[in-house]
């Protein structure tokens, strides 16, 4: 019987600025550093290993790691040869599979449940990325393999650096009851805090709480948290080359987190858009906007109308009520694109469609 198990694989390089910079300046190997720039306001943007033995982590002010760690090696950030490995990286990917969903530079995910080597194994597949990244860029990647996205993420992290961890369908429930709690997709800090209270340590704890709780606490992700403790996450890969769109894209002059400013290039590009789609007869409901933060994260979202949108008005409403979910007040932003797609169906959780089976599929 054929079996449905999709098989996807997430790829994360290991700390991926600082190892650049110990690629290019071999004088720095061996030694603590973070990437970010020096100054009151600095913050790490990475660390190498060394580093973090000390307790030094992205997103930690500058003068803090400096205490942690007092012959810490500050490197500046430099974003063009990021951009170089990473469009390196996604070259590689494309040899395996089109259906790529980047979650930052150094991160993506891969559905390779069909690819273009007709490679029964993800498995294989995962190795042999990593070895054509390290082949053409001297640097390690961590992979996981799993039949879904939550699963391949916590399995990249599982054997960092230079990992490669498969959880089976198979081994998936047995595997989850382990997973802290703190590993799980959507679990920040804050709802940490709350599953804690829940007396929610771990994928075991978690599958304890009844459904109407989570709803109760965390609201449309307690599903999500629910689902992912019975090893049920139906997103799928979302390829950034969604075909049945129209969109355009600007990198600001300079980084900024003025939401007036980010509205006057929306201004800009929904104009743009407006003409593009216009000239193409493309006919969408669903509105995107897509932000690259100052770190190169990028974040979309996005609103679906009831009727197709193709006018300048349309987007800014859109826009307008969608840019405070982008963009949390005060983080500065490098590039905003919108843009208006068809694809009604890719709602990112279509839960009734997933049907356990008993048949489980190689990897
Ligand atoms: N980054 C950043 N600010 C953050 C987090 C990350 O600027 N708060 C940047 C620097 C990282 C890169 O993004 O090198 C990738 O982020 P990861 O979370 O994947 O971290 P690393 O690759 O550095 O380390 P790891 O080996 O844990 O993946
Ligand atoms: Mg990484």
């Amino acid at each position: 019987m054929e079996n449905d198990w999709k098989k996807i694989i997430h790829i994360d390089m290991d700390c991926f600025y600082a190892a650049v910079e110990m690629r290019d300046n071999p004088a720095l190997q061996g030694h603590p550093i973070a990437v970010g720039h020096d100054g009151p306001r600095g913050v790490v943007a990475t660390a190498n290993y060394e580093a973090r033995r000390y307790g030094v982590h992205s997103a930690m002010p500058i003068g803090c790691a400096q205490r942690l760690c007092k012959h810490l090696i500050i490197v500046p950030p430099r974003f063009d040869v990021y951009k170089l490995v990473s469009n390196k990286i996604h070259t590689i990917f494309h040899k395996y599979t089109d259906v790529i969903e980047p979650l930052s530079l150094d991160e993506a995910y891969l559905d390779v449940t069909q690819n273009k080597v007709n490679e029964k194994y993800a498995v294989d597949i995962a190795q042999a990325i990593k070895r054509d990244i390290f082949t053409q860029t001297s640097l390690t990647a961590s992979a996981g393999v799993s039949y879904c996205k939550f699963l391949a993420k916590i399995a990249s992290d599982w054997r960092k650096p230079n990992g490669l961890y498969i959880i089976h369908p198979a081994n998936a429930l047995e595997f989850i009851k382990s997973v802290p709690i703190e590993k799980f997709w959507g679990v920040g800090p804050v709802t940490a805090a709350k599953m804690h209270s829940l007396g929610v340590t771990d994928g075991a704890t978690l599958a304890k709480v009844p459904l109407h709780i989570l709803r109760e606490i965390f609201g449309k992700a307690g599903r999500t948290f629910y689902d992912f403790a019975r090893g049920i996450d139906n997103r799928i890969v979302e390829s950034n080359q969604i075909r049945k769109s129209v969109s355009c894209e600007e990198t600001l002059n300079e980084d900024t987190a003025d939401k007036s400013d980010m509205k006057e290039l929306i201004e800009v590009l929904a104009t743009d858009l407006e003409n593009r789609i216009e000239k193409k007869g493309f006919s969408g409901r669903t509105f995107v906007l897509k932000v690259k933060y100052d770190n190169h994260k990028i974040h979309t979202r996005s609103y679906t109308f009831n009727a197709p949108i193709s006018t300048h008005s349309e987007f800014i409403t859109a826009a307008v009520m969608l840019l405070d979910k982008a963009v949390p007040d005060g983080q500065a932003i490098r590039l905003i694109g919108i843009g208006v797609t068809d694809n009604l169906s890719h709602s990112r959780y279509d839960y009734d469609n997933m049907r356990p089976t008993l048949d489980f599929g190689e990897y």
